[in-house]
């Protein structure tokens, strides 16, 4: 009774954390390296399975400026965090609230603000982005309905990849 024993047990400690160690690292090479590519509902579930505690793309410092009376427009500032070892490209977003959202960028010209759309934001692996005043920012357009707060999706081919909520601060009289 005792080899048999002893021999059992001795197989599964020696065998055991070799095949833990070899699935958790395919695991962690399959989210760096699949990720992005198959779109954010594929790289949720590897995400989960791997335990990664952070979704692929973080969205901080948000501020939505308040339409412009009567012309509906309003900018979007924020910090875009990629958490995944491969580039993500926002192609756009849209939001049920605004009829148009573009990507545009502001550059001095001549000593002369212009702002222009541009076609796409990447968001650098293990990197950032930020969208602010004077450079990268939303431009949401033809907003209604856009009084306590503003709920936008980001476009990456098409595919969503982030829903960003904000809440416009009360207003002290
Ligand atoms: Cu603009």
């Amino acid at each position: 009774m005792m080899p048999v024993f002893t021999g059992a047990r001795g197989g599964s400690v020696t065998d055991g954390p070799g095949q833990v160690a070899e699935s958790i690292a395919a695991g962690v090479f399959g989210c760096l390296s699949r990720g992005v590519h198959k779109g954010f509902f594929a790289a949720l579930v590897i995400l989960a399975a791997c335990g990664a505690p952070r979704p692929p793309l973080v969205a901080s410092d948000v501020e939505i400026t308040r339409p412009i009376p009567g012309r509906h427009m309003s900018a979007g500032f924020f910090v875009l965090e990629n958490t995944t070892g491969t580039d993500i490209r926002i192609t756009g977003a849209t939001s049920s609230q605004f009829g148009a959202v573009e990507i545009h960028e502001t550059t001095m010209e001549d000593g002369v603000s212009r702002m222009r759309e541009i076609e796409a934001l990447i968001v650098p692996a293990h990197g950032s982005v930020t969208l602010k005043r004077g450079g990268k920012h939303l431009m949401l357009m033809r907003g209604e309905n856009v009084s306590a707060s503003v709920s936008l999706q980001l476009l990456s081919d098409g595919e969503p990849v982030l829903s960003i909520e904000y809440a416009y601060p009360e207003e002290n009289p």
